[in-house]
């Protein structure tokens, strides 16, 4: 069986030795960790190979073998590195050349032939690891910036091996990349892979730009960079992926009673929730008062006006009552990248130039120490302990410090406490990959209030667009923006919130790991590597989705939504996909119709008791959405309400042709065991999913010969689809069932999915009823609109959906839509198709519904999504930026409301 390897510099898991003389191995926190170790942990067919952090030297061989079994029943393969090795591998490459330079510090890079020599052989000892335990049809996933040349090494031993690899860091510009000596070495050891992921669009392009101009490649329209020639040629995939967290763990955590425990103490200690500090602060301030005004005293020698002590004691008294008071945290690795220097400098610009925030605002500075040994990081340690203690001592007051600094690690539920209990995150990063800190913020505060300031050079910044989002150099933008951050109200701080948080609930860490291995499974093979949906497509169809007012969702059932199997029957939706449907279907803006083959009573029986209208038999029958209720009766079964079917006008007799049809077929069934007929109303369909393949597409090619004799003369036609020969009606097709709504003029936005040949008239209604915009355009727009996917050549149309014109409007010139008008198809699987784009399983159809709902949920709580962040003009900052048009109602009460009127209005027009 194909199984994952992942291999990453460190292994999820690290060893403690016991003064037993026994081992156990505890789980490393950690973005990576926590991203993938859920899945590592949930199949028993996934490996991960790592360094084990255990210098080989200082254990005996049965020591080592002890080791290693003890993490093969964690199903981890440790790596050992000699000191030699993790000082030229890890400490000098890795973290003294690559970090530096891919976070646009390169004036801290230190270029050197060993460090890179040893990067190389350690590439290799990981290559020949992974090459021991690999099958053929493996899948193997590498992690980040520490193992760039191990794709290549890899391949020249594995040429079908499926192997994908994501940096968790920046990628710089190509006029920075190219100040690596090796550079050309490193970008020719990733193509190596099948598919390279990156946080962020703009990380992608500058990858692409740095391909192009070190090794003349270009990348074609599917995002693919074209490897070698002829019979060899193979395709490196370069995408976007947005690594997201484990929401539910830091929503949980934060209800910790130990999170809980922390915020409360955090908030006395602020004075949030005591009188003491607002107490001691009045007191302090009389006093100094009292001190400058007596004789004898050393302050007496200035006057009241001149001593900081009285006016910062003052001015902190001055501000009434204790709820007013506020907590600003942070949670970083010590690393020069996450700017904290430059941090502390603008908070003390804030308490300078708001000195009322003097006693009223305590900072929770969490600075995890990491790279000790390095001489870079011991230096910034002493410049933030040195920061720190000066803005301490210029402004604290006897009962109150303005920063509580922590140099230590703490447990999850400790950071979950230090991030519920602040009021204001700022997360102001110089460069970051992502920067999972923010979102761990936000998930923590779930529901709640909670601003947070965030620097406009990490990845985060592309999703958390309501955050208020800073130049991190700009010490005034910071001082403005979290001033701003502090006074914003607790509503609006909420409603920011809650349309990121509905994002993030979805885009998990789960999320991101199944996208890019099912990416990953859909570039590795040929049959379905081009139109792959790109995620700038899928975003920009998201956002579309978010700015449209109506919209329609024509989807097909077998093969888009759940697997092809070999009994029809046995398709049956899982209770999982109803509720999906249902989510989508009970949006208030959406009609959702399943538009299938299969027959009306099974549609009725299955999906009857959804919010979603049906169409059944490829189009002779339809039924609108109706309101879903799903009451129980006495016996506790759902109560399906009741549809109104409508047949499809103009039908041939069925009684005419079907015992004709009936009589070909059957010879086709007693040729071919296994194989049955399906009786539906307008229908017969020959299935041969359970029969001998080979046996069964010899006889289908007679069987469509002889049909094609009979069935024009009767008015039908014969659809070959996934195992299955149809005979109907010739002037039914799912694209003739779908016009009448194309053409209602109703929707703004059509999307359109289906895996197999009756789902083309489907795609071929959908992008051709209208002739509305300009292909360039499109292009254009959307190449403005995302660069990212220009760069790679994105092209996705987009047609105006069916508004029917009376006579006299055609007459007046043509008026340009009010609205986005867009139409989006997507095939599901491998086959020729004239959809725009394409995905690979149900699986992903299912994906990218939540998607969808996310977006609907997100929308109704704030704002749509934009993929702009909402930088501020730089060094020009005054005021911090605000948030769009408020919406005053919560979002989940919205959606309910809304979801409720539309139950009644699809309830009242039945
Ligand atoms: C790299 C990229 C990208 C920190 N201190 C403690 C602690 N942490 C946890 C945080 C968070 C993680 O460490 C830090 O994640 P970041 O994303 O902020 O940064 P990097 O470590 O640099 O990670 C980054 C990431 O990879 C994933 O791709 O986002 O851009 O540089 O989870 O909570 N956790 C605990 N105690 C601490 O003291 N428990």
């Amino acid at each position: 069986m194909a199984r994952l390897i992942i291999v990453s510099n460190r292994l999820p898991v690290s060893l403690h030795a016991k003064p037993d003389g026994t081992y156990a191995l505890k789980q490393s926190i950690g973005g990576l960790a926590t991203a993938i170790g859920p899945y590592h942990k949930s199949h028993n067919d996934c490996l991960w190979v790592g360094w084990s952090s255990i210098d080989p030297e200082t254990r005996t061989k049965v020591e080592i073998d002890k080791i290693r079994d003890e993490f093969a029943r964690r199903r981890c393969v440790p790596i050992f590195l000699t000191q030699r090795e993790i000082d030229g591998y890890y400490a000098g490459y890795s973290n003294d050349t690559l970090w530096p330079l891919f976070h646009d510090f390169a004036h801290e890079a230190k270029f050197d032939s060993s460090t890179w020599k040893i990067y190389q052989e350690v590439n290799q000892k990981f290559a020949d690891t992974v090459a021991q335990l690999v099958n053929p049809d493996d899948t193997v996933w590498i992690q980040d910036y520490h193992l760039l040349l191990l794709p290549a090494m890899l391949r020249a031993n594995f040429p079908k091996l499926k192997i994908g690899w994501f940096l968790h860091i920046p990628f710089p510009s190509p006029e920075i990349f190219r100040q690596l000596p090796n550079g050309k070495d490193l970008l020719e050891g990733l193509m190596g892979a099948d598919l390279l992921g990156f946080h962020t669009e703009d990380f992608c392009v500058n990858f692409l730009a740095s391909v192009r101009a070190l090794i003349g490649i270009e990348v074609d329209k599917d995002g693919r960079i074209p490897v070698g020639n002829g019979a060899s040629q193979r395709f490196v995939t370069v995408d976007a992926f947005p690594i997201g967290i484990d929401y539910g763990l830091y929503r949980r955590n934060a209800h910790s009673s130990l999170a809980q425990a922390m915020r409360h103490g955090i908030e006395a200690v602020s004075g949030k929730r005591t009188r003491r500090v607002s107490t001691s602060l009045t007191a302090e301030s009389q006093a100094a008062a009292e001190a400058s005004d007596q004789e004898e005293n050393w302050w007496s020698a200035h006057t009241g006006d001149e001593l900081p002590e009285v006016e910062l004691a003052q001015s902190a008294a001055a501000k009434r009552g204790t709820e007013d008071n506020k907590v600003v945290v942070s949670v970083d690795r010590l690393d020069y990248t996450k700017g904290l220097p430059e941090r502390l400098r603008a908070f003390d610009l804030m308490l300078s130039r708001y000195p009322e925030w003097v006693g009223h605002v305590t900072y929770y500075l969490l600075a995890t120490p990491t790279r000790e040994d390095v001489e870079t990081y011991r230096k910034l340690k002493d410049q933030v302990d040195q920061l720190v203690g000066e803005i301490n001592g210029k402004y604290s007051l006897l009962s109150w410090e303005p920063i509580h600094y922590i140099t230590r690690s703490l447990p999850i539920k400790p950071v979950c406490g230090i991030y519920t209990a602040g009021d204001v995150a700022l997360v102001t990063p110089l460069r970051d990959g992502m920067n999972l800190v923010a979102k761990e913020y936000l998930a923590a505060r779930d529901g709640r209030d909670g601003a947070l300031v965030l620097s406009d050079e990490c990845g985060a910044a592309r999703e958390l667009t309501d955050a208020f989002i800073v130049n991190p150099y700009d010490t005034e933008a910071v001082c403005e923006a979290l001033h701003s951050a502090l006074e914003i109200s607790s509503s609006e701080a909420k409603r920011r919130n809650a349309a990121m948080q509905a994002r993030l609930k979805y885009r998990t860490a789960g999320l991101w790991s199944a996208e890019f291995l099912s990416t990953l499974r859909q570039v590795s093979d040929p049959r379905m590597a081009d139109r792959r949906l790109q995620s700038a497509q899928r975003d920009h169809l998201v956002r579309e989705w978010g700015q449209s007012k109506h919209k329609l969702v024509l989807c097909d059932y077998d093969g888009t939504l759940t697997q092809i199997v070999r009994t029809p029957g046995r398709a049956k939706p899982t209770h999982r996909l109803l509720d999906l449907l249902r989510e989508v279907g009970s949006i208030p803006d959406v009609d959702l119709y399943l538009v299938s083959g299969r027959t009306r009573e099974t549609m009725n029986e299955w999906f009857g008791c959804l919010p979603i209208g049906l169409i059944a038999e490829h189009g002779a029958w339809h039924t609108k959405p109706i309101a879903g209720e799903t009451a129980k009766n006495a016996d506790g079964r759902t109560i399906t309400p009741k549809r109104y079917w409508r047949r499809a006008d103009g039908l041939p007799d069925p009684d005419e042709w079907r015992p004709i049809i009936e009589t070909i077929m059957n010879k086709s069934v007693s040729r071919v065991p296994q194989s049955f007929i399906e009786y539906k109303s307008t229908d017969l369909a020959w299935h041969y999913r359970m029969s001998d393949q080979k046996l069964a597409l010899e006889q289908r090619e007679r069987l469509v010969d002889e049909l094609n004799k009979v069935c024009p003369q009767y008015g039908l036609t014969v659809m070959r689809n996934a195992k299955v020969i149809e005979v109907c009606p010739a002037n039914v097709s799912k694209g003739e069932a779908v016009k009448p709504l194309l053409g209602s003029g109703r929707y703004d936005f059509v999307l359109a999915l289906g895996d197999d040949t009756t789902d083309e008239t489907m795609f071929t209604a959908v992008s051709g009823c209208a002739p509305a915009k300009d292909q360039d355009d499109v292009l254009g727009a959307f190449e403005a609109d995302n660069a990212g996917a220009a760069k790679v050549g994105v092209a996705q149309s987009s047609a105006t959906v069916g508004t029917t014109m009376s006579e006299s409007d055609a007459a007046k010139p043509a008026k340009k839509p009010a609205e986005p008008e867009v139409a989006w198809t997507i095939k599901v699987g491998a086959g020729e198709t004239n959809a725009h784009s394409r995905i690979a399983t149900p699986t992903d159809t299912a994906r990218l519904l939540g998607y969808l709902v996310a977006e609907s949920e997100a929308v109704a709580a704030g704002t749509a999504l934009d993929d702009k962040p909402q930088t501020k003009p730089r060094n020009k900052n005054k005021k911090a930026s605000k948030a769009k048009t408020p919406t005053k109602m919560k979002a989940s009460t919205k959606v309910k409301a809304a979801a409720k009127a539309k139950s009644a209005s699809k309830a009242t027009s039945k």
